[in-house]
This record gives structure tokens, sequence and C-alpha cells, in this order.
């Protein structure tokens, strides 16, 4: 999978693709991950890409003009799944979107600045729109980097068998069940006896019971079904 991400604030994506999981995953060759610098398409040399808002108010609107220039330019080269936009006035992003967009071949994730992007562009080029949560971040980059983080575990070799996607929250509209490592016994504190007893059918009954358990207790609404 190919992720192309428009910011004007890469800096603030230099990192999260760079450690751990999604690290191997591009070390494969299964994800690629490219930051693109809006103001590489500044309409001016001053690199401006945003302009105040017609009609008056508070904050900056990155303008059409420069993000098209890049989306275009972009098009030349690759053909996308979707256009993503990130906004706080999205869908919200859950486990079911992550799966399906993680079965694309190429995608472009465009974040907002500041007020947010000119909504022509929101009209006539954004395929998809996102949020990540009823609450406001001051730019994309923080929701895309959560959500290539969401996709890029998902692709096939990028986790072990041990380390399965399947076996995740959510994935069965279950929360996880409770872990234990060692030691047996810590400050006191006993490990379920059930998980020491080698009986694989109890142990995966337990699971089971302590998923349902947990998802009642913290997340009844995952119960109500689709
Ligand atoms: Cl996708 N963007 C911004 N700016 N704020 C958010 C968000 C996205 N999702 C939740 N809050």
């Amino acid at each position: 999978m190919k992720i192309d991400i428009i910011t004007v604030v890469p800096g603030l994506l230099d990192s999260p693709f760079n450690h751990s999981i999604l690290k191997r995953a591009r070390e494969k060759g299964l994800l690629e991950v490219n930051c693109i610098n809006l103001r590489d398409y500044a309409i001016n040399k001053q690199g401006q890409v945003d302009d105040y808002p017609f009609g008056g108010g508070a904050g900056m609107v990155l303008m059409a003009e420069p993000l098209v220039n890049a989306i275009e330019d972009l098009q030349q080269h690759t053909s996308y799944n979707e256009v993503i936009y990130f906004t706080p006035d999205g869908p919200a992003f859950n486990q079911k979107t992550a799966n399906r967009l993680s079965l694309h071949q190429n995608l472009l994730l465009i974040c907002g600045h500041y007020k947010g992007i000119d909504q022509r562009i929101r009209d006539h080029f954004i395929t998809m729109e996102l949020s990540i949560g009823d609450y406001v971040l001051s730019g994309g980059e923080l929701a895309a980097a959560v959500v290539v983080d969401a996709l890029g575990r998902l692709l096939p070799g990028v986790l072990s068998d041990e380390t399965s996607a399947l076996f995740d929250s959510f994935q069965d509209n279950l929360l996880a069940p409770p872990v234990y490592s060692r030691p047996e016994v810590f400050r006191g504190w006993a490990v379920p006896e059930v998980l020491l007893s080698g009986n694989h059918k109890r142990i995966e009954e337990w699971r089971q019971e302590q998923s349902v358990q947990r998802t009642k207790e913290r997340r009844p609404d995952l119960l109500e079904g689709e």
C-alpha cells in the first residue's frame, strides 16, 4: 500500500512511521508513506498557501489553488482509491473503516490546518472525509498518523500470526480480554489460575467470557450491533 500525505507541517509526521510495527512494514516494502509539503505548491514566492475567509471571521483557510496543484500533480503518477480529508466534522473513523481502507493500493490523505480547506476542494476533489473523535485538533496530521497506523498494521505480512489483528479489540465488536505475563505472583497479586492451567479450551472460554464482561461494563454500545 502507498499512502501520500499532503500537509503544511511535514515535521509533525517525521516520527510516527519510523518506529516499531510501521517501521518494519516500510522496511519490508509492504507500506510506503510519502509526505508532501503543501508549501512546495504555494501561490507565490512568499510561500503563501492560506488566506482570510470570505465573509470575515477568525482563522485562515487553506486556499484552493495550492491544494489543487498538489493533488493534480500527485494524480499524474498515481491513481488513488480514495482522497481523504481529515476534519472534525467528518464521519468517525473506526475499525470497520480501517479494515476496508487497508484493502486499497493507493491513498491520498489531506491534512487541513487553521480553519480548514476551501470548501470547493471538499466538493470536487475529496472522496471521503474522516474524523478521529469528538474533539478538535489543531490540524489533521495527528489524525493522519492515527489512520496510517491503524491501516499499516492490518496489511498482510506486517503482523506475525501470534499478534494477528484478528484478535484485536473491535474486530468482533468485543474488547480484548486482560493479559498477564511473568511473574505468576507480583506483590502478592496472582495471575488467574486458568491461564496457568495449560488447558487451551478453558483458557479460550475464559478469554471469551472476560471479553464479553468487559464490553458489557465499558462499551455496551458495541454489543448493540451494527
Ligand atoms: Cl480528522 N482533524 C482535526 N483538525 N480535528 C479533529 C479530527 C480531525 N478528528 C477529531 N478532531
